[in-house]
Formats: structure tokens, sequence, C-alpha cells
């Protein structure tokens, strides 16, 4: 059984970064990833229309300015393979791809109290232990279906958005179901509608979505996004989600009305996340300015679908704009006015099987040759709950989790020493752009690794009083926020099974805070952590 100082789950954004660091500090790593190359969300999440909803140069490395020279972007929001082959460039850059084990899943992470080594098993039969542990799992890795009666009858072919197959399906002219209104769907349905034959389109909840505006970036743009790549990194470390979007720091109920609906098209014309993460800071407090909002994207809605009828489905009554992640979209709305595209309400008529001929909603049959599960994720826990964890005194990830999870800092446990989680439940990361999220994350932790080795420490872990007050200060971040009011998101476990469902699962005081924290706790001794 090969013996290392770290292992790191994942071969995704911080999993890649982390391997890379570590290495800087001299431990012996090992990265194990269920998929046969690198990439994590990148790599599964290959469906048409995959796409960032940050803005690419945002979204990239920062750690070397190198990299960031050679790489050039074809568009303002780069495609999934376009990113996949991002990745797979810094891999073999940074010599990575030696000390990944692919094809290898993780299925169970041991504690062992005597030699207090993790053991890590795999589904290809691989034992390895370590010290130290990194689950750079990701918070959305854990994909799911729907719980719907015959879902294995079907005689067609299906798929999950996040298994879409490398071969690729070709849906041209075809009979096409998506299931699902969430950014993934967005992006599938809009790519689609004008390939296949007939799409029915299954909708359970609208969402707001916000215009994408995605375009090739020219030279003259490129060189600049190089010559400030610094910059653009910096100001993305200090806005509220750690987009390029900074928050108008004037409150919307202070601004004359025919000034506000001015602004937000203004904001909804430079696209992206413009519209939610650079508008007026009450627009995440003030019931209001939300519902403005809401009104100026409703009456675009009613623009933009022909028929009248369609377009109302399309508008979301159950929350207001801003109070989910909004979808990206790009001619999303269009897509309804082919002839050929159907919007099902699920909540006039619910699924109530699937045959193998199709979908039935009531006493309709919905004749489909292939289903598309765009039904996302076991969000922010799921791939953490999905292994056996077993920390000190036998004691199971699951169960420590059973009402919710706790965490120090969104990144240790208590009961699990040496074990660390990058982007998981109580951290910003939902909330933020995933790279600079993650760097700051893996840092940190990776400096703790230091800190342990300097300070002659065997290992550390979180102190329980310390997750008592932290995982209460996530669940009071979103107090006074409008988005606290809805719980059937993905931020709170909406679709994950068991404790967490309810539970504010991030941390929302924002990126600033966040990073100042991190920088404070580490200056300080860690305190709230406990050392051997
Ligand atoms: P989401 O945002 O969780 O969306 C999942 C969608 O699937 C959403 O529209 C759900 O409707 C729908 N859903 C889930 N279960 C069912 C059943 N049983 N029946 C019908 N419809 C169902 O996941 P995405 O993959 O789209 O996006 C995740 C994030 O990835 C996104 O925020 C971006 O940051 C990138 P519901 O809303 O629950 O009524």
């Amino acid at each position: 059984m090969e013996q290392f100082d770290v292992v790191v789950i994942g071969a995704g954004i911080s999993g890649l970064y982390a391997l890379h660091k570590l290495r800087q500090a001299g431990l012996k790593t090992r990265v194990v990833d269920a998929a046969s190359d690198v990439g994590g969300t990148w790599y599964w999440n290959r469906y048409p229309g995959a796409r960032f909803d940050s803005e690419s140069y945002s979204y990239q490395y920062s750690f070397s300015r190198e990299l960031i020279d050679e790489w050039n972007w074809s568009e303002h929001f780069a495609g999934q393979p376009e990113i996949e082959r991002y990745l797979q460039h810094v891999t073999d850059k940074f010599d990575l791809r030696r000390d990944i084990e692919f094809n290898a899943r993780v299925e169970s992470v041991i504690f062992d109290e005597r030699s207090r080594l993790w053991n890590v098993t795999t589904s290809n039969g691989l034992t390895l232990r370590a010290t130290y542990v990194i689950a750079a799992t990701g918070f959305l890795s854990a994909h799911q279906y729907p719980d719907i009666p015959g879902i294995g009858d079907f005689a067609g072919v299906s798929t999950h958005t996040a298994r879409w197959p490398r071969e690729g399906i070709d849906l041209r002219g075809k009979r096409v179901g998506v299931i699902g209104t969430g950014a993934t769907a967005v992006q599938v349905i809009q790519t689609i509608a004008p390939q296949v034959g007939h799409l029915s389109v299954f909708q359970r909840s609208p969402n707001w979505c916000t215009a994408l505006r995605n375009r090739p970036i020219d030279a003259e743009t490129q060189q600049a996004l190089k010559r400030d790549a610094e910059a653009i990194f910096a100001r993305c470390n200090e806005t509220y989600a750690g987009f390029i979007h900074k928050l108008d720091e004037r409150n919307g109920s202070t601004i004359d009305k025919a000034d506000r609906l001015q602004h937000y098209q203004t904001l909804h014309d430079r696209g992206g996340f413009a519209l939610w993460l650079a508008n007026y800071m009450d627009v995440f407090t003030n019931r209001e300015i939300a519902q403005e909002v809401s009104d100026f994207l409703a009456a675009k809605i009613r623009e933009r679908v022909r028929d009248p009828e369609t377009a109302e489905k399309l508008i979301p009554r159950d929350h207001l704009f801003g109070t989910k992640r909004p979808p990206g979209e790009t001619n999303y709305y269009e897509a309804f006015n082919h002839p050929h595209v159907e919007l099902i309400d699920l909540r006039e008529t619910p699924i109530s099987r699937i045959l193998p001929a199709g979908i039935e909603t009531g006493d309709r049959l919905h004749e489909l040759d292939v289903i598309i599960y765009a039904t996302g994720f076991r969000a922010v826990t799921g791939e953490l709950m999905r292994m056996h964890i077993v920390g000190e005194g036998g004691l199971t990830l699951a169960e420590k989790w059973h009402d919710g999870p706790k965490t120090n800092l969104g990144v240790q446990f208590a009961g699990f020493p040496n074990f660390f989680s990058v982007l998981g439940p109580h951290n910003p990361a939902a909330f933020c752009n995933i790279t600079r999220c993650a760097e700051n994350n893996v840092e940190w932790i990776v400096d703790c690794l230091r800190y342990l080795r300097e300070h002659g420490h065997t290992s550390m872990e979180a102190c329980p009083a310390a997750e008592e007050v932290w995982t209460q200060r996530c669940y009071d971040s979103a107090k006074g926020l409008l988005f606290s009011e809805v719980t059937d998101s993905w931020f709170f476990g909406y679709h994950n099974p068991g404790g967490d469902q309810g539970r504010y699962l991030i941390f929302t005081e924002g990126v600033p805070a966040y990073r100042r924290i991190f920088a404070e706790t580490a200056a300080s001794g860690y305190p709230g952590f406990v050392f051997r």
C-alpha cells in the first residue's frame, strides 16, 4: 500500500491547483478521480451548450503569468470544449498528470486511529494511505435523477446532462424531452431547439434568466485582458461574489424610478451576471427593488415570446429576481417561438410516469426518442455524503451531518483530523466565481499544512465549539437577504435527501469577508482549530 503525505480527491479546478501547490510545498501527493481525464465539472458536463457563466478571463487560474499570456480565450463566456482544452493544457504545462490516478472513484475514506493515517479506497481496487486528505470534489458533482415512476422503462436514449456521453448524442430531427429549467436546461434548450425534430420542455419552476451577451474576444481586447489580468483578479477578490461585477453601493430606493429603469437596461445590455451582481445593493434586501427588476425581466419575456400563454408560464411567480442563481441565456425565450418547441407546465400537469414510449403527464403521452434529465445535483454536500467517510471513533460524516453539515470555516469538520474540504458547505463557493474561491481555499489549506510541519504538529481539526459558531454564522449570513425566504433552491439543499433540506449551506457575508477571516485566522495561529 503506497503512502502519501496528501491524497486529493478530484482532478477538477480545485484538485489540479491543489496538486500544483502541494508539490511546491514539497508534499508527496496523489490525486484520484473517477473520470478518465482531468476537468471535474468540465469533464462531466459536456452537454450541448455547456459554457461559463463567469467571464472567461475572470474564471481562469491566476497563479501563472506565463499561462495567462499563452492562453487565448476565444469568447467572453467560453464553451465546455474550450474549457476542457484549457484544463488539459494546464495539466500538461505543469506536468500534473503523472500524479493523478484516473478511473478511480473514491468509495471510502477511513481514519485509522492507530497510525493516525487515512485509508482511501477506490472503485478500481486501490488503497492509498495518507496523512492528509483534501476533498476537492466540487459542490455540484453528485448528479441526481428525479424520483419518477418508470424511469428505467424508457425505450429510447436517455441521459443526465452531467453524464453526457463523450461521443455525443445525435439529436437531429429527433423527438426530445428535457426535464428541468435550471441553468443547465436553459443552456441545453437554447442550443438544441434549432436542431431537433420536436422539443418538449418539462418545466416545474421557471427561473429569472439574465442575458449572457456572449461574443468573440477580438485581438485588441485579448491583449488588454492579458495586460490587465492582475487587476481583474484583484477586482474579483474585492467583489461580493468574486465576479468582475461589483454591486452598486447605492440603494435603489434612493434613486429616481426612471434612472433605476435605465440602470437595469444598461446592466441587461452589459450581460452575464451584471443585472444580478452589479445592481443596487438593496436588490438582495428590498422587496420593491427586487420586484421592479423582476417586472423589468417579465416585460422582456412578454416582448420576446410570441404566444402570450407560453410567455406567462415562463415568468416565475414563486420567487423574486436574484433569490436564486439566475441562468444566463442566449435566445432561450426565442426557442419557444419555434412551432416544434412545446412548454409543458408540470405545475398544471405533473409527470405521472415514464413509459417505454415517452413521458406521461396527466393522461397525455409525450412520445419521445430522447429524454434529457437536466435535474441538477445533490448540491454542496452531495459528493462528500456519497463517499463513506469515517473519522475518529468510527463516526461517519453521514452520521455527523444527519441534521445538516457542520464545519469550521467550511474547510474542516470536528472528529475528522487532517481532512480538509475545498468549496464544500459553509464557504461562499456556490455564490462565487469558482476559480477565485478555489485558489483562495487551496492556498489556505496548503498554508495550514506548512504551518503544521513547521510547528511540529501531526494533526489539525476543527474545534467543536468553533464549528457551532461558524455553522450558525452561515445561517445568519442569509438573514435579511431575500433569498433566505426562497428555500426551494439548491442553496438550501432543496433537492438533497435527508437533513440538508431547509439548511442554508453557504456562507454569504461575501468573498472579501471570507478572505479576511481566512487571513486573520492564519495570522493569529488558527484559533478554532485543535492541533496535536
Ligand atoms: P438546478 O438549478 O438545480 O435545476 C434543476 C432543474 O431540474 C430545476 O428546474 C428543477 O425544478 C428541475 N427538477 C428537479 N427535479 C425535478 C422533478 N422531479 N421533476 C421536474 N423537474 C425537476 O440544476 P442545474 O444543473 O440547472 O444548475 C445548477 C447550477 O449549475 C446552476 O445554478 C449554475 O451555477 C451551474 P425545480 O426548480 O426544483 O422546480
